[in-house]
């Protein structure tokens, strides 16, 4: 272990603390690996569409080509088997599977699924999938998207459908991937697919994500015939006040209930927090709740997914001086802490504040399992000669945060896994293919994988902590949950 300023000396012996069965996984999303974008009936995303608005990803990158994980998804299969690694989370592409987003399934589309999830099995690595990870098929962009209420029950059809073919092999279901992206960075601020600027749009899009999540969860139920755990995944920090001015905590309030309380009460309380509703109308904006949609939000859930990279703090007062929300947005200005370090992309590095999270969520939400669904960092990483990469900073963020779960594991939290986002270099959306989070490394030219010393890090973690050697070659055909499901049988 590399010694580094925001990891403490103990974090590696913290780490020994988890248990044999903590999961230990990584992360990618369709969009952001598989390539293939007009192959097989898939038809265009909304992240297609949006790559090719001049200057919306950083030089004019799109995601044609990305890992091309469609093509290679073996050999990616293969070098998670050979990381060790339990469980990998994986999204599924609605314009492929069902292209135009309503109608009947693309089996080509389905196939490639089928193919990853047998793979997966057979090499003893646990599927767990979420169907929705931004990229909203087109069409349903020109019917209205997430701003159209329609646009929540399309997803429940396309829930249903994924599962028709999947829900005999795959346990573990995640509805959405950061509903506030799709929301707020989508329809708010413009810098994510639709590139949308209106937050009454943003209001109306959270709340039919929202929806979406919650028919999805009554359709998967209702069509199991074997116990499924069903999640929603969530991007979460913390927000407290710059100072300790009245101003500053007036804001922190506000940046709370519009970027954590929005999220989490709806499914985990069946309500919207009221300060934010006050909020909202301030901005004479309502949500817009018809008669029964909390009750179908709420339905319940067995995991909650928490993404956490970072946490900002909240000023009520923006940079001219003048009372923060002026601009008609009901959060504030987000500054960074400062005087930390921070990661390629400029994000501060704060594991002591993923502890606080857990624990806050824990003590919030009582009675709800949360995995880590992505963490990790991009750095601009130097490969030497032979195209391995030293990422002694990677590895110690991976190491720290890690540790992070653990110590809130210790003080109560019922945190059961942790994802490292990401296992490949891959579309990091608007920084285009500049923000590199893989642990693997991926050539842009030749496309070959290179696991960096963080891969081989977690090799050694998840080994030290399942106390069993992931070198006993292939494990075949049983899930690690459940030990029963298996492949199916491809003619
Ligand atoms: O790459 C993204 C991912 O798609 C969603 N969560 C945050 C990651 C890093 O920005």
């Amino acid at each position: 272990m590399t010694w580094s300023p925001y990891a403490a000396t103990d974090d590696e012996a913290v780490i020994g603390l988890l248990p044999p069965d903590f999961r230990l996984g990584a992360a990618t999303s369709a969009f952001q690996i598989e390539g293939a974008a007009a192959e097989d009936g898939r038809t265009p995303s909304i992240w297609d569409t949006f790559c090719r608005v001049p200057g919306a990803v950083a030089d004019g990158d799109t995601g044609d080509v990305a890992c091309d994980h469609y093509h290679r998804m073996p050999e990616d299969v293969a070098l998670l088997a050979a990381l060790g690694l339990d469980s990998y989370r994986f999204s599924v592409s609605w314009s492929r599977v069902q292209p135009g987003g309503r109608g009947p399934a693309n089996p080509a589309g389905l196939a490639f699924y089928d193919r990853l999830v047998d793979e997966l099995l057979d090499r003893g690595v646990t599927p767990w999938l979420t169907l929705y990870h931004w990229d909203l098929p087109q069409e349903l962009q020109d019917a209205g998207g997430w701003p159209t209420r329609d646009t929540a029950f399309r997803f429940a059809d396309y829930a249903e459908l994924v599962h028709a073919r999947l829900g005999d092999r795959v346990t573990h279901w995640t509805t959405l991937n950061e509903p506030f992206c799709s929301a707020v960075l989508g329809h708010v601020e413009g810098v994510h697919a639709p590139g949308g600027r209106s937050l009454a749009d943003g209001v109306r899009a959270v709340h039919h994500l929202h929806l979406a999540h919650g028919l999805a969860v009554q359709r998967l139920r209702a069509a199991a015939r074997r116990p499924l755990d069903l999640a929603v995944t969530h991007l979460l920090g913390t927000s407290g006040p710059a100072t300790d001015s009245a101003a500053d905590r007036e804001a922190a309030r506000r940046a709370d209930a519009f970027g954590f309380r929005f999220y989490l009460d709806p499914i985990l309380r069946g309500r919207y927090p009221r300060d934010l509703i006050e909020d909202l109308a301030a901005h004479r904006i309502e949500i817009p709740v018809r008669a029964g949609d909390l009750e179908v939000i709420a339905a319940p859930i067995d995991t909650l997914g928490v993404n956490y990279y970072r946490s900002m703090r909240s000023s009520g007062v923006d940079e001219h001086g003048s009372a923060a929300g002026a601009r008609g947005l009901p959060v504030t200005r987000a500054l960074p802490h400062g005087g930390l370090p921070v990661t390629g992309l400029g994000w501060e590095v704060m594991p002591h504040d993923l502890t606080d999270l857990l624990l806050r969520v824990a003590r919030d939400y009582p009675g709800t399992p949360m995995i880590v669904t992505e963490n990790g960092a991009a750095y601009d990483d130097q490969p030497d000669a032979d195209g391995f990469v030293d990422d002694a900073a990677r590895t110690a963020y991976l190491s720290a945060h890690l540790a992070a779960v653990s110590r809130a594991r210790t003080a109560g939290a019922d945190v059961r896994g942790y994802f490292v986002w990401s296992l490949l270099d891959n579309f990091e959306w608007a920084y285009g293919y500049a923000g590199r989070f893989g642990i693997v490394r991926v050539d842009r030219g030749t496309q070959s994988r290179t696991p960096k010393r963080s891969a081989l890090w977690l090799r050694d973690t998840a080994r030290r902590v399942r106390r069993r050697s992931v070198d006993r070659g292939a494990r075949t055909g049983t899930d690690a949950d459940t030990g029963t499901v298996r492949r199916r049988r491809r003619p």
